[in-house]
């Protein structure tokens, strides 16, 4: 393919070789330097929130059904950021860093007229192996907390890597109403030429407290509307209480309801995450941790990049031989593992989710304190 610089091509072959009779993490896999992202898994939770406004908005909806669509509207208006922002930051999808077990990112966004309230968020990798990523947002002004984790399982299809999400998000508006957020299978496809690109299939899931549904469905190009990105959803009350409304677009641009009215729109540009200096951080916080490997894929400086990933790495196996030998066990920081979700079971039953239940990280309230920065 032309995207693979010619020294990489026979490292790129046998990297999708070995891809094709491969089923599991292809985190852990060792890929050829063209793509590499130099930024790791734990900061993905952002594109929950790079339109705080939207987020915001939620909180303010009069009615049931006022939330349950700007719940809708939101999460669809993540999906640009979610899913293509590493082709238009770096020209194609790119194999994120492999998080290590106890890595932190946190993150705010501080707040506007236009966005009201601060929104925080706290990630933590909760799993190396297969790689687990918790998380939280939250506008306390606003009384929302987002909440989720998220897995993959991964396997190769006629060219293709199908990734199945596994984890799922809930959200809550005041502590009570609750909404429950499942995610989309994804393809990645474009890798024969070397540059890969995602297409959401399949459908996804809000099933409020409140009764309200949001169905939503994923078709790329050749189906719908012909169009790369396309979805359609719908929002249906619970019985006996008016009409659904559907919306159809694409995603990554925008989206209009049955009637013709506007419903998303994220041709605008949005606002990323704020952090801490790396000097300020802790150890594990990611953009720390993975500061040399990050500045060596930057700069094409691939042997500087391999071997700093090599010190964390054996860093991580020696204090997993140390635990091993005392006896002892990594203590997540934030998050304390539950067997199963009681708010995915109960509100599962909307759309009768599959599996019936699933596990939850469950936030221990001990968030760190966040630094404003100044506006
Ligand atoms: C949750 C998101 C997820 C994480 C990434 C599949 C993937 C790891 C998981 C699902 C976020 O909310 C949304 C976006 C992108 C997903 C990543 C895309 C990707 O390629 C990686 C996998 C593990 C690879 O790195 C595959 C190898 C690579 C060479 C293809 C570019």
């Amino acid at each position: 393919g032309e995207a693979v610089p010619a020294s990489q091509r026979g490292s790129w072959t046998s990297f999708l070789k070995s891809m094709t009779s491969f089923s599991g993490d292809l985190s852990s896999m060792t890929a050829p330097p063209f793509i590499l992202s130099p930024v790791s898994l734990t900061e993905f939770p952002a594109y929950w929130c790079e339109r705080p406004e939207l987020f915001a908005a939620i909180a303010d909806g009069k009615t049931e059904e006022d939330r349950a669509q700007a719940v809708l509207r939101w999460f669809i208006s993540t999906l640009k950021g979610q899913y293509t922002s590493r082709n238009e930051s770096m020209g194609s999808e790119k194999k994120p860093l492999n998080p290590v077990l106890g890595e932190l990112f946190y993150g705010v966004w501080p707040g506007s007229k236009a966005s009201p309230g601060v929104t925080t968020l706290l990630v933590e990798q909760v799993s190396h192996h297969p790689p687990i990523t918790a998380y939280r947002i939250e506008n306390k002004e606003k009384g929302l907390v987002l909440t989720g984790h998220s897995a993959q399982r991964t396997s190769f299809s006629a060219g293709s890597i199908v990734v199945r999400q596994v984890g799922h998000a809930v959200l809550t508006i005041g502590g009570s109403e609750e909404y429950l957020i499942t995610l989309p299978r994804l393809r990645i496809d474009g890798l024969w030429y070397g540059s890969p690109y995602i297409e959401l299939c399949e459908t996804s899931y809000i099933a409020a407290s409140t009764g309200y549904l949001s169905t939503i469905e994923y078709k790329g190009k050749g189906y719908f509307s012909g169009k790369s990105h396309s979805f359609k959803a719908t929002l249906a009350p619970p019985s006996g209480k008016g009409q659904p409304t559907a919306v159809e677009g694409l995603w990554h641009v925008s989206s209009k309801t049955s009637k013709g009215v506007p419903f998303h729109d994220v041709t605008t540009p949005k606002e990323e995450v704020t952090v801490a200096d790396i000097q300020e951080q802790e150890p594990f916080e990611s953009r720390r941790l993975w500061s040399a490997v990050a500045k060596g894929i930057r700069s094409g400086d691939f042997e500087t990049a391999s071997k700093e990933k090599t010190i964390i790495e054996n860093e991580q196996r020696q204090r997993r031989r140390d635990e091993a030998a005392a006896g002892t066990k990594w203590e997540l920081k934030h998050f304390k593992h539950i067997d199963s979700d009681p708010v995915y079971e109960r509100l599962g039953k909307l759309f009768k989710a599959n599996p019936p239940t699933e596990d939850f990280y469950e936030f221990l309230g001990n968030a760190p304190e966040i630094k404003v920065p100044a506006a």
